[in-house]
């Protein structure tokens, strides 16, 4: 006992790394940069804690913050990008049953080759992840493309061979194994068709490949499928899912249980809710597309680091639980003036698999009629766990009857998942 005493008062501090810059108020708090280098020496308070920048001690908030991993990175890191669980992961049917079986999904793809079957033939394609073909079985079936070039890197791709040749479609689709990064084609393509669309739209990072793969194949005027894409934002009441984790403690079996609470916080409030199904009427505003991606000049740097806007005005009064985010993707068409199809994962849509994404507030906060609230989010990628990022979200209500222009801020990081 006495020896382990001993070994925490000289506990060493801790590295961190600052997530986004960080102007602190008063002699107590530090400022620091996203990027710069920290030592936390001690936790006092979940939010704050006593660190050191550049030899200045003070309070920093922790949701700032995440750990250094520079001393794993030189280690423990075999494969920063987990292929092998990740394409394992699709050399099953589960997750393909899942995508096939999300109609909304599956039927946005193939409308947009119907819609620009004209346009196709004799255009050559790339169908990149193309996991059971589907997407590269429309092209062959409903237009007449010189070829596709169906590109999957999981043992999916066997199969996928299997299905072109049975469904008599071998003469056009050609399927190559392989990672798309190392991919060798005799020709560069016209059209790049993909569905590498993530939760929070970035996760997984298969954007990455896209990107690399458009820069080495798609010809100069070539076009990208999806050619657009945006993330929104809206804050949203969340009843049902605060009182499930979190109001449950209050008197479950007429006892108090509450110690429990900041326990149940750290647990389901940390990182986001994946498959949340946000009713249209939770929503307290309207939704802001935070950050909007144009495929054909968006670079992989740019992956790295993602900022956005928002401004709501609140529509309703309520209790402001948390944040929730969805994607839209655009294709527009190889035909000049021809209509854009959409696929919208929102409340106001046909769901699909992805459903939304919550981020719950460590407190929920009451909300009126007229409230502003006004922040930033930003997406960083993992600097070494390359398909894992972090979101950030900084806002500030501005209470619209409170004579006082009372003004709350709030701040609150996000792992997806490292
Ligand atoms: N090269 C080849 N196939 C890939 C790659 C890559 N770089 N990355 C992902 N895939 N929308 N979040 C494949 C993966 O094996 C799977 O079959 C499919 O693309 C993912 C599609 C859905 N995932 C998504």
């Amino acid at each position: 006992m006495e020896a382990e005493k001993e070994d925490e008062e000289d506990a060493s501090p801790e590295e961190f790394v600052a997530l986004s810059d960080f102007s602190g108020s008063g002699s107590e708090q530090l400022s620091f940069s996203s990027g710069d280098k920290l030592l936390v020496h001690a936790k006092p308070s979940a939010a704050w804690w006593w660190a050191e920048v550049r030899g200045v001690i003070g309070y920093v908030p922790a949701s700032y913050l995440r750990q250094d991993t520079a001393e794993e990175e030189d280690t423990s890191i075999e494969d920063p990008w987990q292929d092998e669980e990740y394409f394992g992961s699709y050399g099953t049917l589960k997750l393909h049953l899942e995508m096939l079986s999300d109609r909304s999904r599956t039927e946005t793809y193939r409308q947009v080759v119907l819609r620009n079957s004209a346009s196709l033939k004799n255009k050559a394609v790339m169908d990149l992840g193309c996991g059971t073909g589907i997407i590269s079985l429309f092209c062959a079936q409903l237009a007449q493309p010189s070829v596709v070039y169906a590109v999957e890197a999981s043992s999916m791709a066997e199969y996928t061979k299997q299905l072109v040749k049975q469904n008599g479609c071998e003469e056009v689709v050609t399927v190559l194994q392989g990672r798309a990064e190392e991919l060798e084609l005799p020709e560069q393509v016209d059209v790049l068709v993909s569905e590498w669309m993530g939760n929070c739209l970035l996760f997984e990072f298969m954007v990455e490949s896209v990107l690399l793969a458009r820069d080495r194949w798609l010809r100069d005027g070539g076009v990208m499928w999806p050619s657009a894409a945006a993330l929104t934002l809206v804050p949203c009441r969340a009843d049902r899912y605060y009182a499930e984790k979190m109001s449950f403690w209050e008197r479950p079996y007429g006892l108090d249980f509450t110690p429990l609470q900041p326990l149940a916080q750290q647990e389901f409030f940390t990182k986001p809710k994946f498959s949340h199904h946000l009713e249209p009427e939770d929503c307290l505003a309207v939704s802001c597309d935070v950050i909007c991606l144009d495929m054909h000049t968006l670079q992989v740097s740019d992956l790295e680091e993602m900022k956005g806007e928002f401004h709501f005005c609140m529509e309703k009064s309520g209790i402001f639980h948390g944040f929730t985010a969805w994607f839209t993707v655009q294709f527009e068409s190889l035909e000049m003036g021809g209509a854009t199809v959409k696929l919208n994962t929102g409340p106001d849509s046909e769901p699909t698999h992805w459903k939304q994404t919550l981020f719950m507030l460590d407190r929920p906060v009451s909300v009126n009629v007229g409230d502003i609230l006004s922040g930033t989010v930003t997406l960083h990628r993992n600097p070494v766990w390359r398909r894992h990022m972090t979101v950030a979200l900084h806002w500030n209500i501005n209470n619209s009857k409170s004579d006082a222009d009372s003004c709350q801020v709030g701040t609150k990081s996000f792992p997806m998942w490292r």
